[in-house]
């Protein structure tokens, strides 16, 4: 049973001071999960200042220590893991500043800590591809380890392999790094080159950025018999997967600026004293092209032709309908 306040218009949480502690910044998700946290924020009239560790997770770490001695409400964390992170928000909770998390290990008390069911990402979109395959194939993987979603998404691909004996890990590769979409597209070039036809069929790539890349690198090269399966998605996604002989066939996601709305509102609700949980998890979507019309669609209209997409009811507090 959740604990509702009665928030009356002079004691609207306005004017909050809301810290946003990235470990990176890198690619469209994280832009239009940025987007999200600004619009909801601004909404309820705060202000966001991003911090963006550049993937270094002490400096991450010194952010969160930052953003508590200036004494801001709100502290909002993207990404990162508890072994760095966990002492510097336990001062910042000590502090009584409130701390909603996204995509990461934390199990602070009094923390709330978001993420995408990434169990569910992966083994949507690993069906869909086990199911085009018919449960044989070769397959090319692009993955990255270090990060909480990565790991969890990692865990249902070991399961995949063994659920699917007909499909075999030809290759796998990934790296973050600041150019991770053109990284990717140099290294699946190179895998190409040594595969030739017939001995790839398909791509799971656990990131946008690997997608993006792979499919580019895929399509230079004419290689229409392999098909990529993604994560995540955001406006330039679905521009690629609706492009004429797009390899990117399927994603499964959710929508990242929702995911910074959803951890706003939590913090607010911190903030005003109602009750939230320790942890939510975000339904992602399966998207497949097939679906999609002829004409360009963006993020904001794919409710059209993926049922339920960018319906979230997350999070939302009756006060919060009036700031909206
Ligand atoms: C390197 S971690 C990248 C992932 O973070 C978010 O969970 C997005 O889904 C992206 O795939």
């Amino acid at each position: 049973e959740t604990k509702t306040v009665n928030v009356s218009n002079e004691t609207l949480p306005k004017d909050l001071e809301v810290a946003l502690v990235m470990q990176m910044s890198i690619g469209t998700f994280s832009s239009q999960y940025i987007e999200g946290v600004t619009e909801q924020v601004e909404a309820f009239g705060g202000n966001v200042k991003v911090y963006n560790a550049e993937n270094d997770l002490s400096k991450m770490a010194s952010y969160v220590d930052t953003a508590t001695t200036q004494g801001v409400d709100v502290i909002l964390i993207d990404h990162g893991r508890a072994d760095a992170l966990k002492e510097p928000v336990q001062r910042a909770l000590d502090k009584g500043i409130k701390v909603v998390a996204f995509d990461n290990d934390l199990t602070n008390e009094g923390v709330t800590v978001i993420d995408q069911d990434d169990y569910s990402l992966a083994w949507r979109s690993l069906k869909a591809l086990a199911e085009d395959l018919d449960g044989e194939g070769n397959i090319v993987t692009i993955w990255v380890g270090g990060f909480t979603p990565m790991e969890r998404r990692h865990t249902i691909y070991d399961a995949f392999l063994k659920r699917y004996p007909g499909i075999q890990e030809v290759a796998k590769f990934g790296s973050a790094t600041n150019n991770t979409a053109l990284d990717t597209q140099s290294q699946m070039e190179a895998i190409l080159k040594k595969y030739p036809e017939g001995e790839i069929d398909a791509v799971f790539a656990m990131w946008d950025e690997f997608a993006k890349g792979a499919s580019r690198a895929i399509k230079q090269a004419g290689r229409d018999e392999i098909a990529v399966y993604g994560i995540d998605l955001s406006d330039e996604d679905l521009q690629l997967m609706q492009e004429e002989g797009s390899p990117w066939k399927v994603t499964a996601a959710t929508d990242p600026a929702e995911i910074g709305r959803i951890q706003v509102r939590y913090a607010y609700q911190k903030v005003v004293g109602e009750e939230t949980p320790s942890i939510h998890s975000v339904d992602p979507y399966l998207v497949d092209r097939d679906v999609l019309p002829n004409e360009p669609v963006t993020m904001d209209d794919l409710g059209q032709y993926v049922p339920g997409w960018g319906e979230s009811n997350a999070a939302w507090s009756d006060w919060m309908k009036e700031t909206d």
